[in-house]
């Protein structure tokens, strides 16, 4: 569409938009624990400002780098010095970014026109806030919206709770998109929140689970962060607080939680992705919701949904040992996984995050499980690396739909399953 192309050369050439012309998405196949040690050290060293989507740990995963295009050359010739085998995931980033942009475009045209809401594309903050006011107006009986508080740069921060009464049931929480890359989880949100509405009154398990159980969703867990990926920085992940002493934004509000603060698998360094920031809850995002959690004291299970890898964890990150739970919280997932499996075949892996990605220390699930919270669980959704951040949109119903058998089964699990 010719037209619509040159209109958005426009609004890109009018706005502050970060650009990644020629930028490189790298998949690098670690043979050794020696390459990956070469690995981690090109993580540290800030001057490729290469940006790790999955980072070096273990011999068994793939590492992904995004290489801006000034330093494509210099990495591909350090991997090929030392004999370390790599492919191209993606080969101009901004080619794919466009396309994505161009998407959410002619959607918006459709949507305008046809007065409707497509679960099967990616929206702006504004929209999906306004889009929850339709869902609460066209489900008043079950559906609410709550503020929980306003973020760093004072958006409000919104959950739908689905009830049918009663005073503090035994409650499920979720939340999507604590990092804002991640696109794939808050539309994921969407469309599940969605599907609860509609499918309460006809679906006699979840009508079932209702009767005695509330759900809390927390679509856009960090407003600020996504906000930013729309109007500055696609690949932005953190929140957009300021760091006292450095020029560099944000906190990784995934490494900001009171479960092993400042341990191993974060960093100290305000310009890292993975920056745990001055103190355990410093951000306001993370802190509203930790209020939430105190305040309400009934939740049963805590699920965060992050992309990509399609893996399904359970605690602990920051340290490697089984939590007490650990066989339950397996079986668990196993079944829940081979429900999502069962659709379209989608493959998922089910373990402790420090087991099956990496030490992590400071994230939610730590956390909530160490409140008590015993089914506790992270999911990483799709896809393993094709497009990694940027999974086309016509995978989101897909993704959703496979993801939801599997969250249908833990929370049938935990109903079934009282404490
Ligand atoms: C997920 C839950 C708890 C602890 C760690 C994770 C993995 C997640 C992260 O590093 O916080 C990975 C991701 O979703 O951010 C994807 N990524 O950028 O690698
Ligand atoms: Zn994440």
């Amino acid at each position: 569409m010719r037209g619509t192309w040159l209109l958005l050369v426009l609004v890109a050439a009018a706005s502050a938009e970060r650009l990644f012309i020629g930028d490189q998405v790298l998949r690098v196949n670690v043979e050794s624990e020696e390459q990956i040690k070469l690995l981690q050290e090109l993580e540290t060293q800030e001057e490729w400002e290469l940006d790790f989507w999955l980072s070096p740990v273990s011999s068994e995963l793939p590492v992904d780098i995004r290489v801006p295009r000034s330093a494509v050359s210099a990495v591909t010739e350090f991997l090929r010095t030392h004999n370390i085998p790599y492919s191209v995931l993606i080969n101009d980033l901004q080619e794919l970014l466009d396309e994505e942009k161009t998407e959410m475009f002619e959607n918006q045209m459709m949507e305008r026109s046809s007065r409707s809401f497509n679960f099967g594309a990616y929206h702006r903050l504004e929209t999906i806030y306004s889009w929850m006011d339709t869902l609460v107006a066209q489900y008043p009986k079950l559906v609410t919206k709550m503020e929980i508080g306003r973020s760093y740069e004072n958006r409000p921060m919104y959950v739908l709770k689905f009830s049918t009464g009663g005073n503090k049931r035994p409650a499920v929480w979720m939340d999507t998109g604590i990092h804002s890359r991640e696109w794939v989880s808050q539309a994921t949100g969407v469309w599940t929140a969605n599907k609860i509405a509609s499918d309460f009154g006809t679906d006699a398990s979840l009508t079932s689970l209702l009767n005695t159980m509330d759900i809390y969703m927390l679509l856009l867990a960090n407003p600020d962060g996504y906000a930013y990926t729309h109007s500055n920085d696609r690949m932005w992940r953190k929140t957009r607080s300021k760091n006292s002493g450095s020029v560099c934004r944000g906190v990784d509000p995934n490494r900001n939680w009171d479960a092993g603060f400042g341990g191993p698998g974060a960093s100290r360094n305000p310009c890292s992705d993975s920056y745990h920031g001055p103190s355990a809850h410093s951000e306001i995002e993370v802190k509203n919701v930790v209020n939430l959690i105190k305040n309400h004291g009934n939740f049963k299970s805590f699920i965060s949904v992050h992309a990509y890898s399609q893996l399904l964890m359970y605690p602990y990150g920051y340290n490697c040992k089984d939590v007490s739970l650990q066989p339950e919280l397996h079986s668990v997932g196993k079944a829940a996984v081979q429900k999502l499996t069962s659709l379209y075949g989608t493959q998922y892996k089910v373990g402790s995050i420090c087991k099956i990605i990496y030490q992590a220390s400071g994230g939610s699930i730590d956390w909530s499980y160490n409140v008590g919270i015993k089914y506790s669980y992270a999911f990483e959704l799709r896809d393993t690396g094709r497009y990694g951040f940027i999974l086309p949109a016509n995978q989101i119903i897909p993704t959703a739909t496979e993801t939801w058998l599997a969250l249908k089964h833990i929370m049938e699990y935990v109903r079934d399953h009282p404490y």
